[in-house]
């Protein structure tokens, strides 16, 4: 243990300072969390949109909680672009990490509408709720048009 601790302290303090991507055990780690992540937000998002098209029988608390957990889960992926996570199993594009400011606001927004969805979702009222997974969803196809590989 003596001697581990020195190589066990080096380790972390490097991990630690090596940006953003310090929470991920490895580079596919980021790259899997934040596949994951969005894919839960669609999840919900997804079924609220459905209501919202008309797909689903509206259901105001169904609704609610969906979009609740679309708002919390559309804060996580983005951390998860940190330095050395462009290559590998992703459509993620390189302009991603050369335009780091646009990927941010890009981001920021979709975080904001989901979190305006969710308030909709909680007010029950349809055509709000309408609104505002348009607005979502605009937003999704605004950073897949400039970031996303198809
Ligand atoms: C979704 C989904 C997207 C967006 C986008 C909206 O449900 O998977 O990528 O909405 O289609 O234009």
């Amino acid at each position: 243990m003596k001697k581990i601790l020195p190589l066990i302290v080096c380790t972390s303090v490097m991990l630690l300072a090596t940006s953003s991507f310090a929470q991920f055990a490895k580079p596919e780690d980021a790259v899997k969390y934040r596949k994951n992540t969005l894919f839960v937000m669609q999840q919900h998002f997804g079924r609220v949109a459905g209501m919202a098209s008309g797909k689903v029988p509206f259901d105001a608390k169904v609704a609610a909680d969906n979009a609740a957990v679309a708002e919390y889960m559309s804060k996580l992926p983005w951390a998860a672009f940190g330095e050395g996570t462009d290559k590998g199993d992703t459509r993620a594009k390189p302009e991603i990490w050369k335009e780091p400011a646009k990927f941010k606001e890009y981001s920021d927004k979709l975080t904001a509408e989901m979190a305006k969805l969710s308030a909709a979702a909680k007010t029950g009222n349809l055509d709000s709720i309408k609104t505002a997974v348009g607005a979502v969803g605009g937003s999704c196809k605004t950073c897949h048009d400039a970031y996303r590989k198809d």
